[in-house]
């Protein structure tokens, strides 16, 4: 899939994908990353991308007109329609970056477009005349729209087909917390006794049955105790069964 990302700091977004376990997803050419940086469609002298605000205020808004020139070549490099690659913003607006949004954005046949804000953001008639989507990250305030785009790019560079190796691919069953809409049971690794402390018996059982018994039940209670939200959730998407809701019950 092609990913075109619109930023004033490409160099931000580049040297994040030319490391890490994504960087497979690129090597592999499963994914396609292109950075434009909106200055290089500025005029003038100056090149300027950003302007004061109308009404006044603090701060710098991004100019329209780069962005629109920028988006332009895009689209013509791409040939293709908005429609066929939606452009997603990254801002405090949009509805915040989930699971089930990752994977809708990485079935996207045609990727997609990425734009990351600077200052205090992008002249309204750019967002209504081109953004398709909004995503957050979260409510807190940034200096930009790049962190929340690689946040995206990461999530998304890991459910491309062939991304995962055979250590990872367990994340495709759908045992794995990553479809589960639960919290991850907790992980232990050498020494079995670490300060004092001993592994979980079940875990050195070698009873694979008994071992995800354990490590659902675990699953399910860290949930109801850290986020009864994604309890909620998951017991509307019928992803838990008679069983979970004896172990929420407390009755195992
Ligand atoms: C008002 C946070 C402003 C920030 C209210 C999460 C934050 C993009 C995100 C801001 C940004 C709140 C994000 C704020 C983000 C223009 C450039 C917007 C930086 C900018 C809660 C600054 N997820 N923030 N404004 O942080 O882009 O995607």
């Amino acid at each position: 899939m092609r990913i075109d990302v619109i930023t004033l700091f490409p160099e931000m977004i580049q040297s994040f994908i030319e490391q890490g376990v994504t960087r497979r997803a690129y090597d592999s050419g499963h994914m396609v990353l292109k950075c434009w940086n909106p200055r290089d469609f500025a005029d003038g002298n100056y090149r300027r991308v950003d302007d004061r605000p109308f009404g006044g205020g603090p701060g710098m808004v991004m100019l329209p007109e780069p962005l629109a020139a920028c988006l332009l070549a895009i689209r013509q490099e791409r040939a293709d329609d908005r429609h066929s690659a939606p452009l997603i913003y990254f801002s405090p607006t949009g509805e915040t970056l989930d699971q089930t949004l990752v994977r809708e954005s990485a079935a996207s046949a045609n990727g997609a477009v990425l734009l990351g804000g600077r200052y205090e953001g992008v002249d309204q008639r750019f967002i209504d005349a081109h953004v398709d989507r909004q995503i957050s990250l979260g409510d807190f305030v940034l200096s930009g729209g790049e962190l929340p785009a690689m946040a995206w790019l990461d999530a998304v560079a890991r459910l491309q087909p062939g991304v995962l190796n055979d250590s990872d691919s367990h994340a495709q069953d759908s045992f794995s917390p990553d479809l589960s809409g639960l919290l991850d049971s907790p992980h232990f690794t050498r020494p079995e006794v670490w300060q004092g402390v001993s592994t979980p018996p079940a875990l050195l059982s070698g009873h694979h049955a008994l071992i995800a018994d354990w490590r659902r039940t675990q699953s399910l209670q860290l949930t109801a105790a850290n986020r009864p939200d994604l309890i909620a959730k998951a017991r509307k998407a019928g992803l838990l069964s008679a069983k979970d809701e004896r172990i929420l019950a407390g009755k195992t």
